[in-house]
């Protein structure tokens, strides 16, 4: 199937007009990707989170396809069970097509609460893509921190004061730690790179075997911008490299964009209220560079090797 933005904007849009994301949200445009991509069948397993709440809200749908919801904990669980009762009926000649599950979960849902469900999903080779739509924090519940969370950052349970400047450990890296189980396609994407983004979510789909996707979705409460900086914030996460895009193809690391210039991480910074008291403390500008800069030798190191 072909990526143009021609193509891409007379398929459906997938997710119905009038679901209740904030402005300037991040996620509406990953889901819409997600649907506009998949030449297969899709069954959705949602853990609980804004994606669940806002697209759902009873007796109201924006999914037009299966989709269920399932507690904080199990999406990957819940998902593995549709899957293999998908692979028993259609042995039994009731169903032609077998759809693809796909997982989809908040950060919270994913680098926290559902880790081992998801962590035994990968482990068993469950066939089915897991989709972490990444806002760095528990958004739904007031804006606290996960473990996605940078470092520095200001949210309801890592505040600004005299004792503390923001969530003071840096994120956990998730996208390497499902590397490390040896699934077969695992990535990192943004909203912001759509062109990326489509080609990671079609190979992903493709894959047999457990898949998964890292996508940077902004939220416009959490982190403070103003709703239509929503693109070039994502876009500015990649540039500064504060979000590289790669993927780990059965084993092989490849960076898929690398930016032209090395733009200061400020410059990300500086788009968004949740960081704001950083930007006179060089110090700890330094520290976060640094911290951004290690990263990025490590994940060029990979893709030599
Ligand atoms: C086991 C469990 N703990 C806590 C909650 C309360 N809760 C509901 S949504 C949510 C935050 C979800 O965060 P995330 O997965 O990052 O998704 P987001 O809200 O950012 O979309 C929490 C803590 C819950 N439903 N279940």
């Amino acid at each position: 199937m072909s990526l143009n933005l021609r193509d891409l904007s007379q398929r459906s849009q997938g997710l119905a007009p009038g679901h209740r994301a904030c402005a300037g949200c991040g996620f509406p445009t990953l889901i819409r990707m997600l649907l506009a991509t998949s030449a297969r069948p899709l069954v959705v397993v949602n853990a609980t989170g804004c994606l669940e709440v806002v697209s759902t809200i009873y007796p109201y749908s924006a999914w037009p396809v299966p989709w269920m919801h399932n507690a904080f904990e199990n999406a990957a669980a819940t998902a593995s069970g549709v899957q293999a009762a998908a692979v028993a009926l259609q042995r039994r000649g009731r169903l032609d097509r077998l759809p693809k599950v796909v997982a989809i979960g908040g950060d919270g849902g994913t680098y926290d609460i559902g880790l081992q469900s998801l962590s035994g999903a990968l482990e068993r080779g469950t066939d089915f893509l897991y989709v972490c739509y990444n806002n760095e924090g528990y958004m739904n519940t007031g804006i606290q921190r996960s473990s996605a969370t940078p470092q520095g950052a200001r949210t309801t349970t890592t505040p600004v004061g005299a004792r503390q400047l923001g969530k003071p450990q840096p994120r956990k890296d998730m996208t390497e730690i499902v590397a490390a189980h040896g699934a077969p396609y695992v990535a990192q994407a943004s909203i912001s790179h759509w062109g990326d983004l489509g080609k990671k979510l079609q190979k992903a789909l493709a894959t047999a075997g457990p898949t998964f996707l890292n996508v940077l979705t902004p939220c416009q409460p959490g982190w403070d911008y103003p709703p239509e900086q929503l693109v070039q914030i994502a876009k500015m996460a990649v540039e500064t490299r504060y979000w590289p895009l790669y993927e780990v193809d059965r084993g092989v690391w490849r960076i898929t964009y690398i930016p032209r210039e090395r733009t200061p991480l400020k410059a990300f910074l500086e788009m968004q209220g949740r960081f704001r008291h950083l930007l006179d403390d060089e110090k700890v500008l330094a520290e976060l560079q640094s911290w951004v800069d290690a990263h990025w030798e490590r994940l060029e190191a990979r893709a030599r090797a």
